[in-house]
């Protein structure tokens, strides 16, 4: 079958290239938070989308081919709403995607800038990703105008209008929330930084070897990147980092030596499930 997910496409005469922008887009649309459906459900309404969270469109070929990677930890409830927008509203973009939860093992201090690069090393892994997306698990896309590719040369940054900061940038060089790089980028600043156990400043750590790399960060217009927050209390394991200010001093230092090339974790489990592959790993904890 030619919908095989992964791999080269099958055999049989050659498909279209996906139209740009895709015919399917619909612009803004309404994001509803409360009582998200369950998995089974979720799945039920996404019947293109193959085990491991895969998809490819059936009827052209796609120009992008993008992985999700989202850390988590104990967060289900927001998982559930996430899947449930973000399936149809890759499929309506025409993009060759799959989604992959990396889900940090045991209770030691949340580490949501590690958890990334074990997302991007297992889905290359996988699959010759030319877009890789760093996704928080509570933001939800609300245009699909906004499209989960990426730029040749840049760094992008997403979640430029957020609910939460009344629909702006919270400061000129906010970078967390989602935003995307191709491997290459990836490559050229060494990836994110491993030595943020807890909430804050690692966002800013990846925007600054952004820049300390050479490169600059790319943005789609405020009036198209907006997205919502579900509500949530700061998590138990996720409590604010008090050492950031002092790293964040030391990135300039420190991120050739600390990064992609320093990365050390064991993968426990990683999993087909019908709307997302499922790394289950541990990174070790808090120094
Ligand atoms: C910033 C945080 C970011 C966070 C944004 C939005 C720090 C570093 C010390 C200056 N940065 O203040 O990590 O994404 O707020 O909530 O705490």
């Amino acid at each position: 079958p030619r919908n095989s997910g992964t791999g080269p496409p099958a055999t049989g005469p050659p498909l279209r290239d996906c139209q740009i922008p895709s015919p399917l887009l619909v612009g803004p649309v309404s994001v509803h938070l409360s009582s998200p459906l369950s998995l089974e459900e979720i799945r039920q309404r996404n019947p293109l989308v193959l085990p491991g969270g895969r998809y490819r469109p059936p009827d052209c070929e796609p120009r992008h081919h993008t992985a999700i990677v989202v850390p988590y930890r104990n967060r289900q409830s927001h998982l559930r709403a996430l899947l449930y927008h973000l399936h149809p509203f890759l499929q309506r973009q025409q993009i060759h995607y799959s989604i992959y939860i990396v889900q940090q093992w045991g209770n030691s201090t949340f580490n949501r800038a590690k958890l990334l690069n074990v997302g991007v090393r297992e889905a290359l892994r996988d699959e010759d990703w030319s877009c890789i997306f760093l996704h928080d698990v509570d933001l939800l896309p609300e245009n699909d105008h906004n499209t989960y590719t990426c730029h040749k040369q840049f760094p992008t940054h997403l979640s430029v209008a957020m609910d939460k900061f009344r629909y702006r940038l919270p400061y000129p060089q906010y970078f967390g929330g989602v935003s995307a790089v191709t491997p290459d980028q990836y490559m050229k600043m060494n990836g994110f930084p491993n030595q943020y156990w807890g909430w804050g400043g690692e966002d800013d750590d990846i925007a600054a070897r952004v820049r300390l790399s050479g490169m600059k960060i790319v943005r789609p217009p405020v009036a198209i990147g907006h997205y919502k927050m579900i509500k949530h209390k700061g998590d138990r394991g996720n409590e604010q980092n008090p050492r950031r200010f002092d790293l964040l001093k030391r990135t300039r230092l420190n991120w050739r030596s600390d990064g992609l090339n320093s990365l050390t974790y064991e993968l426990l489990s990683k999993e087909l499930e019908p709307l997302y592959t499922n790394l289950t790993v541990n990174i070790g904890e808090d120094p």
